[in-house]
């Protein structure tokens, strides 16, 4: 039996500020999964979170095995493939030199997928770097010259890595072996067209997919003071991208739909369950919790799923515990699911802000965080909250049902949902239902949806006209990609010197789903059309330097690099 293909008539983009309750028509065919009408209305859920960094006290202490965010979509401008991207080290200061930001290499960054329900991997995508050091001289430099090539001799540090896949059954095959990651962009005089950088580190895996391991602007925007008491009780002080500016080490992974679904069949099978963690070796790790889940001797340290989960859901002495635990064991662990069922946060605005919490328990971000969305999708009560078939493996043919399903924390896609032609930044809360909490793409934003979600919006079938601005950040602060990785490059200004430094990534914005609206996508500060300059170097020397003259059109904010020998004072 197959299952038939969800056509979604997405309704116009809406504005959050709506205060009726969004009301969206899905039309299932065939003996598809059906997803009813009003669903939106369900799903304001979201729960939750927003994204992990810094979320757990040790591993704000080990930044090379933070991961930050996870995202999964459809690609959009290859339907038929699936991207993952998995974030790493946070808050990463473009100038952070000389030795910038290279990924660990006692630790394994791995991308799991869970397709049948269980909780535990079925594949699990495993990235290991090793260090090359070319320093004939001696020199503590990064590099000693302009570095055009990623086996440029001017770059004295490098890493590669490979790419291993781990099937249910424990077999590995390696997809990748000895690639070189894409540098730190140490900035425009050492790396004058990034871009190439970038491109040639996209490879080819042994099984129809692509790789990327480097550097990112951070996708995630948000104004992180959300967690000085939600803003100190005044909402209009909202509005500043915390992250603007800073980078992060991505690893993405693009890859057929079959490839991830259970048993290779994505239309009888098209749901996935997705997240990604670190392990490290030894038993000396200095992020390892107590009952942390150990495979062939790498002990896991971190694991991230659905944003901010660990953040403002689990509570603070468990917040190490589960980043330890293997998803399968997320129901046993009573404290965090009273926590889903009876969210802190809700409590706290009450109290801040005067808007009532809503009833508890909390079915509906049970469904939404631990069993994914569908009308057999039961709370620990029984009730089933949210009466629609949208993303839970229950749904898959051979997946598994009823009790024997496990209950976990997973980022969940139906990956037969379309990505939407134009990508509405609150997702399945605007009708767009190829938006989180189906899976993630980078333009998603997930706080605003989150906030709406604590605050009942899924039972009561209303938005919160005082939460309506959510945190004020509706975009990221440079243009994503229209084409894999999709992350756009990384920043290079010093963070309290200029925000939105980075350049578009290497293909033109466009409005695909894994890319805002080209309106929105020059960064709030950049200077007027036309052109201004901006100084990269710290130096207030008359050294020869570097000039990044900043033109912005229509479509994007582009950075030209201009060489200037001449002794020219820079301005900062
Ligand atoms: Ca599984
Ligand atoms: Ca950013
Ligand atoms: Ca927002």
């Amino acid at each position: 039996m197959s299952r038939g293909r969800i056509k979604s008539r997405v309704a116009q983009p809406r504005d959050l500020c709506a205060t009726r309750s969004p009301v969206r028509k899905v039309i299932a065919t065939g003996t598809g999964l059906a997803l009813a009408a009003g669903m939106s209305t369900w799903l304001v859920s979201g729960v939750s979170n927003a994204s992990s960094h810094r979320e757990a006290p040790l591993t704000a202490g080990d930044p090379r095995v933070d991961n930050t965010d996870v995202y999964v979509f459809v690609s959009p401008d290859k339907s038929g493939t699936v991207t993952l991207i998995s974030n790493w080290i946070p808050f990463e200061e473009p100038n952070g030199g000389p030795n910038f930001y290279p990924f660990a290499t006692d630790a394994q960054y791995n991308i799991n997928v869970d397709s049948n329900g269980d909780g535990k991997a079925d594949l699990v995508y495993t990235w290991t770097f090793t260090d090359h050091y070319r320093d004939d001289s001696g020199q503590f430099l990064y590099n000693t010259g302009p570095v055009k090539t990623l086996d440029d001799p001017n770059l004295n540090f490098y890493q590669t890595y490979n790419l291993d896949l781990t099937d249910s059954a424990g077999k590995i095959s390696n997809l990748v072996k000895d690639a070189i990651a894409a540098p730190s962009n140490v900035g425009a005089a050492s790396m004058p067209d990034y871009g190439s950088l970038r491109n040639a580190a996209i490879k080819a895996t042994t099984d129809g997919g692509l790789t990327f391991a480097g550097q990112a602007d951070d996708p995630f925007f948000l104004d992180l003071r959300v967690f000085d008491l939600l803003y100190g009780a005044n909402l209009k002080e909202a509005g500043h991208d915390t992250l603007s500016g800073y980078n992060v080490n991505t690893i993405a992974l693009q890859v057929p739909k079959a490839n991830l679904a259970l048993k290779g069949d994505a239309v009888a099978n098209p749901v996935i369950g997705v997240w990604s963690t670190t392990t490290r070796k030894g038993a000396s790790v200095t992020s390892a919790s107590p009952g942390a889940s150990v495979v062939n001797g790498f002990v896991q340290v971190s694991r991230l799923g659905n944003p901010l989960v660990n953040e403002v859901v689990v509570p603070l002495k468990y917040k190490d515990a589960f980043n330890g635990l293997t998803p399968d064991k997320d129901h046993t662990v009573q404290p965090v699911v009273d926590k889903v069922l009876a969210p802190i946060v809700p409590a706290l605005i009450q109290k801040i802000y005067n808007v009532p919490a809503p009833v508890t328990p909390r079915n509906d971000l049970f469904e939404i965080f631990l069993t994914g969305i569908c009308k057999a999708c039961k709370a620990p009560d029984g009730t089933v909250a949210i009466p629609i078939d949208l993303n839970s493996q229950m749904l898959n043919r051979d997946g598994l049902k009823g009790a024997d399903f496990v209950p976990a924390e997973e980022m969940r896609l139906n990956m037969s949902v379309a990505p939407a032609a134009t990508p509405n930044r609150l997702g399945v809360l605007a009708n767009d239902t190829a938006g989180f909490p189906n899976g993630r793409r980078l333009t998603d934003d997930v706080v605003d949806i989150e906030l709406q979600a604590l605050e009942g919006a899924a039972q009561s079938g209303k938005l919160v006209d005082a939460l309506a601005a959510g945190d004020g950040v509706n975009t990221n602060d440079v243009a994503f990609g229209a084409s894999f990785p999709y992350v756009a490059l990384p920043n290079t200004a010093a963070v309290n010197q200029a925000a939105g430094s980075a350049a578009p990534a290497a293909a033109p914005p466009t409005t695909s789903a894994a890319a805002p609206p080209t309106t929105s996508a020059a960064p709030v500060t950049a200077p007027p059309a036309g052109a201004a300059v901006v100084a990269t170097s710290s130096s207030r020397t008359r050294k020869p330097v570097v000039k990044h003259v900043v033109r912005r059109t229509k479509r994007s904010t582009r950075i030209v690099v201009r060489h200037v020998t001449t002794r020219q004072r820079i301005t900062k």
